[in-house]
């Protein structure tokens, strides 16, 4: 880890071969801030000590962006010098005292990484590589230290202090200020220390853990906000409870902080004991706040609660190894998310979600040009590795890991490896070793060396499967296969281990018994099969008919399953299965495989029945049938989005795609009108609001009924559906049925949707979160004619738009380059100029926001003429600026090397 730039400037990339053990290690820091937005100062007190098993070095602290004004070693001036942004010191004592002393300006810091100012309050974001911009620092995870640290500001100004740990003093100082002393009692990396001062409030809750022990936790916002805390501190209790009924793993703090800012790079960060959020994954009432918000509040605030042991008391090496804390953390979000439902319906409903996420983003991802393993082999910015692949991808691997030990036998498996490296910095090996140790009998334990691919190969492996029913053996043969395309820097892959769930079905829909070649018994329900060859067949024996295979029951392992499965194969899945995952994916392939097949019709005519009859009573059928719960119908329902469909496409016409999809969704409107109605009406009222699973699947099938109406009513010219929608706009008691009325008809396209924007905003014009709605909404809404580039350059300019505010460019930049695609890939490329013109203007503001902004055309490559040309001259358009971030280089220049 030297210097990160080359003798031309260029980026230098980062190579996880190169580790080495630190020169030293620092035991104590006492750090001292006098917080002033223009100028804070920072005293910076260390104690440190060779590491001996290092040959000598000199001292190479990193920092950035910082004015140095002292160095002293054991109280003497030290002789240092400055290479590139590094401050180096030679010829120290094995163990020193050293005093840096720095300032930095807290209210220019647009990068929102290190200390800044968001709405007079001061925060900091030290993940992954923002420490050395508060002071010089051995900036890097394996160096973890105790820390104290006082804070000093104005009272008036900043009457609320806090940071890690403990508080340990607080008091007067002359000139209006006071001061406050934390300690923390855990030892840590730099980059979960964290420091907020400001006018804040909290909401207080006291709980006494299971083992007796009690805690105080606090949730801080803006004064006006407290009215919002309610659901993330339920949630913060929730995880708590959670984390210690499911992996034994109690709370270690008296004292447990969140804060919300509005001026956030992300959702949350997990520093020990005091998360910072963005507002977002914080605030939350019924008038405010979406039934998702509520959830994804939920999986936030369980997350980076249970970073507190899986990240924070056991952390990172190095930073290629992030999916060790990100990708289990993950993993346990969502368990907890599912453990909190009531019912297996709505266990399912989150796993389809969670995987619809995986498929939509992670594998486009693992396709592209920025396509990476889930432990990465080279960065030039660490901050470009927050992906899908780290977080979603890694995720996977740790449920294969459960997949393989059996729940009782992952949980074994965490206790274990908490036990080994409790307050150390270590690797995924570490992880994936300690699970298999714990499990010594499992299919982990035997495999795992071939397991561990999961980790160093990129690529999303394709699993095909073939069945031959043989009448006279009574057997049915399933012949695998698997393979992984190439991805950059890695020609060939060698075979995964894929625990595959599996079961039979009958043509008439009834599950049948499972008995394997050599089984003397039939089981019932679902076999896991653990696939390791490139090739391979399971038998099954005492079959009377062909069956209808289920297989990747659950999604049980992360790769594409081709199976050429027959349309009333699909359907006897579709109505019968038992595994409610794959009855939704039965309902997805149906609907792709006609997608697929009106996009590669040449004629346009084929646009307007693109869906089946079959299909259509299907669908029919599902929404209709009462032993359904609501949300598992909304998800059936929902079509595979444009992204997904492109993906299945060698070469994507954007603008096909789009009309096709169109067409799809404006079949499914007109011929299930009745249905729709009958489902709008059976589930408009859901009481007393609440945002559990079961009401919130209730809301979206009301909501996804009114938006089918509205559109079936464009279609005919009625007037009554989008009027009722109005209506129901106007008079919704909770943001959920409001904001799915008016995204009904916005999506519609009808004139209702004008008056009822300005209602909204007029509504609504104090609270950015739902202003950001308000933006989100319509530069994401369906393209007619090219009318929404034209929008977003409107919202551009509207009085409340900054593109500082990371929330606010997302709501309209990313929500109409990333999320909006039959608007963004325009025939006359004015969507990828202008997309280059936020790139390169946020850059200069923020890279790290560039940065994800630049991934917007990472499958350029696969665009259709005169798209592919257009977006690789956009890009670089990028590329080719002289200044450009770390970040937002890496992006473009991997993008261009597709
Ligand atoms: N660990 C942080 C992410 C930090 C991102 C730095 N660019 C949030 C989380 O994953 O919980
Ligand atoms: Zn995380």
């Amino acid at each position: 880890m030297l210097l990160q730039r080359d003798a031309q400037g260029q980026p230098i990339a980062i190579r996880r071969d190169d580790y080495a053990a630190p020169a030293y290690w620092i035991d104590t820091v006492d750090l001292t801030f006098d917080l002033d937005p223009a100028k804070t100062r920072v005293l910076n007190r260390m104690r440190l000590r060779r590491n001996p098993d290092v040959p000598t070095q000199p001292l190479r602290l990193d920092g950035d962006e910082l004015n140095l004004a002292r160095v002293l070693v054991d109280g003497q001036g030290a002789t240092f010098r400055m290479e590139a942004d590094q401050l180096v010191i030679d010829a120290l004592p094995d163990a020193f005292d050293l005093e840096i002393f720095t300032t930095c300006c807290p209210v220019k810091n647009t990068k929102l990484m290190g200390l800044f100012v968001s709405e007079d309050t001061f925060f900091t974001q030290c993940e992954a590589e923002g420490f050395r911009r508060i002071t010089y620092f051995l900036d890097r995870p394996d160096v973890m230290a105790m820390y104290t640290v006082t804070l000093r500001a104005s009272k008036a100004a900043y009457p609320v202090l806090l940071s890690n740990g403990n508080l340990l003093e607080q008091g007067e100082l002359p000139d209006g200020r006071h001061f406050a002393k934390w300690v923390d009692p855990f030892k840590k990396p730099a980059y979960l220390f964290a420091l907020v001062a400001g006018k804040l409030v909290a909401r207080e809750q006291r709980i006494t853990a299971r083992n007796g022990k009690a805690h105080l936790l606090q949730v801080y916002v803006r004064a006006g906000d407290l009215d919002k805390t309610e659901h993330a501190m339920n949630s913060l209790v929730n995880s708590v409870l959670w984390d210690e009924a499911r992996f034994g793993l109690p709370l270690d703090l008296d004292r447990f902080m969140i804060v919300a800012t509005s001026d956030f790079n992300m959702g949350a960060m997990e520093n020990k004991g005091l998360n910072i959020f963005n507002t977002k994954y914080v605030l939350a009432n019924q008038a405010t706040a979406t039934d998702a918000d509520y959830s994804n509040i939920e999986s936030v605030v369980g997350h980076e609660y249970f970073h507190n042991w899986s990240g924070d008391r056991v952390t990172c090496r190095d930073w290629f190894q992030l999916s060790l804390k990100e990708g289990l953390t993950v993993f346990r979000d969502q368990e907890f998310s599912q453990d909190l439902c009531a019912d297996a319906s709505a266990r399912a409903v989150k796993r389809i979600e969670d995987v619809r996420v995986l498929r939509t983003a992670q594998f486009p991802e693992d396709a592209g040009p920025m396509a990476h393993p889930v432990r990465p082999d080279s960065y030039i910015e660490i901050s470009n590795f927050y992906t899908v692949t780290i977080y979603e991808k890694g995720s996977e691997v740790v449920r294969m890991m459960q997949t393989l030990v059996g729940r009782k036998g992952f949980e074994r498996g965490i206790t274990l490896y908490f036990e080994r490296f409790d307050g150390q910095a270590v690797t995924c090996d570490d992880f994936a070793q300690a699970i298999a140790d714990a499990n010594p009998d499992s299919d982990l334990a035997r495999l795992l060396p071939q397991f561990k691919r999961w980790y160093s190969q990129a690529g999303t492996p394709r699993l095909a499967a073939q069945g031959h029913y043989d009448a006279a053996a009574r057997s049915y043969t399933l012949s695998f296969t698997q393979s992984c395309p190439p991805t950059p820097g890695q020609a060939t892959k060698e075979p995964f281990v894929l625990p595959v769930n599996l079961g039979l079905l009958a043509a008439d829909g009834r599950a049948l018994p499972l008995q394997r070649e050599g089984e003397s018994e039939a089981t019932s329900g679902t076999r896991t099969v653990v696939l390791t060859e490139a090739s391979e067949q399971i038998v099954f024996v005492n079959l009377d008919a062909e069956p209808v295979p289920s297989i990747l029951r659950g999604f049980s392992a992360p790769v594409i399953l081709d199976f050429d499965y027959s349309d009333a194969q699909l359907l006897t899945l579709l109505a019968n299965d038992i595994d409610p995952f794959n009855r939704w994916e039965a309902g997805q392939r149906l609907a792709l495989r006609s997608a697929v097949h009106a996009i590669a019709a040449t004629s346009g005519a084929a646009d307007a029945s693109v869906l089946n009859d079959a299909y259509l009573e299907a669908m029919r059928s599902v929404l209709r049938d009462p032993a359904l719960d609501a949300a598992f119908k909304e998800l059936v329902l929902t079509l595979p989005s444009e992204t997904y469909i492109s993906e299945q496409l060698d070469v994507v016409d954007p603008q096909r795609v789009h009309t096709v999809r169109e067409a799809m969704r404006a079949q499914l409107a007109t011929a299930l009108v009745a249905d729709w109605e009958q489902a709008y009406e059976a589930n408009q009222d859901t009481g007393a609001y609440s945002p559990d699973p079961l009401s919130s699947g209730r809301r979206a099938l009301a909501g996804m009924a009114l938006v089918n109406l509205c559109l079936a009513a464009r279609i005919s010219g009625d007037t009554v559906w989008p009027g009722k929608t109005l209506q129901r706009f106007k008079d919704a008691g909770n943001m959920t049925d409001r904001f799915n009325a008016l995204h009904a008809l916005v999506s519609s396209g009808h004139a209702l949707a004008a008056p009822a924007l300005a209602r909204f905003h007029a509504l609504f014009k104090n609270e950015a979160l739902v202003i950001d709605k308000w933006f989100s909404l319509q530069a994401g809404a369906a393209d007619r004619g090219g009318d929404i580039l034209p929008l977003v350059k409107q919202l551009m300019k509207h009085p409340d738009f900054s593109i500082k505010n990371p929330n606010r460019a997302r709501s309209v930049i990313f929500s109409y380059c990333s999320a909006n695609p039959g608007a963004f890939h325009r025939p006359d490329a004015s969507g990828y100029v202008w997309w280059s013109d936020r790139v390169i203007e946020l850059d200069a503001i923020n890279p790290q926001v560039a940065a994800r902004l630049a991934r917007a055309l990472d499958r350029w490559s696969k665009l259709a003429e005169p798209y592919r040309s257009a977006a690789q001259e956009a890009i670089a358009r990028v590329a080719s600026r002289p200044d450009l971030s770390k970040d937002t280089h890496e992006v473009v220049t991997r993008a261009l090397a597709a």
